[in-house]
């Protein structure tokens, strides 16, 4: 007989093993909220939409490792013809350790260039940015291919964990929070989509890039991962699903 309403966070998606059928019970789940949560259980099927170029529309975060080497990948779809910032990294002091400017990489406040803007065509592209600090090598990937690389690119650089990341707009001082204000220009503000946005310790092969861009599978940075952009953002649009995801 039916007589207890029970309520919890978890769901089918992110305990199989949890669901039990039972005599009488009706299991219930918010279908939208199940919309967000890809395959990997994790509430990773979404995408962050800035509608406008704004001041006041980004997603933040942190990490801690030190990188001596990584590999950035996401999703974006954007007909900006300005100079929409995707990605901007700062420390204490060092406000561009890790920018993706639109046709500029910027580590440590030294620039290379590079041709990502010619992916700001209102289509979707997948973008993944490697570097190491060895011979200095990086590389820009869209959609599987090499587009640029080079070489000599801050050797021996380390770019430290703890600093502010902030996605969709440019840090000219250290973003702290709503409050602060001040922190970033109309023009460098993002509009479109981002999504699937992965960071990783390790240079991963253009293989395993190619494999991300052919089957739109997100993968799982293992310094940050998309489901932690979901905890701090800010008039942005969480679109669920994920437009980018087959
Ligand atoms: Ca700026």
């Amino acid at each position: 007989m039916p007589s207890e309403c029970q309520l919890n966070n978890g769901n089918r998606s992110t305990c199989p093993d949890c669901f039990k059928v039972k005599k009488d019970t009706t299991y219930y789940q918010d279908a939208e909220i199940n919309n967000c949560i890809g395959s990997d259980g994790d509430w990773s099927n979404y995408d962050l939409y800035f509608p406008s170029k704004s001041l006041d529309s980004y997603a933040s975060q942190t990490w801690s490792p030190n990188l001596s080497m990584f590999t950035l990948c996401f999703w974006m779809q954007t007909s900006d013809s300005d100079r929409g910032v995707t990605f901007s990294y700062a420390l204490q002091g060092v406000i561009n350790e890790l920018t993706l400017f639109r046709n500029e990489l910027t580590i440590n406040n030294a620039q290379t260039s590079y041709k990502l803007g010619n992916y700001y065509d209102g289509r979707r592209h997948h973008v993944c940015v490697t570097w190491e600090n060895q011979a200095g090598s990086w590389k820009l990937n869209v959609n599987g291919k090499v587009i640029n690389n080079g070489s000599r690119f801050q050797e021996r650089h380390v770019i430290h964990g703890g600093g502010v990341l902030v996605i969709g707009q440019d840090q000219d001082r250290l973003f702290e929070g709503p409050s602060g204000g001040g922190s970033f220009e109309l023009k460098q503000s993002f509009m479109g989509s981002i999504s699937g946005m992965n960071l990783w310790s390790r240079v991963l092969s253009d293989d395993e890039i190619l494999r991300m861009s052919e089957i739109c599978n997100f993968g799982n940075g293992d310094v940050l991962k998309w489901s932690d952009f979901l905890v701090a953002t800010h008039n942005v649009e969480v679109k669920c699903p994920s437009n980018f995801k087959i």
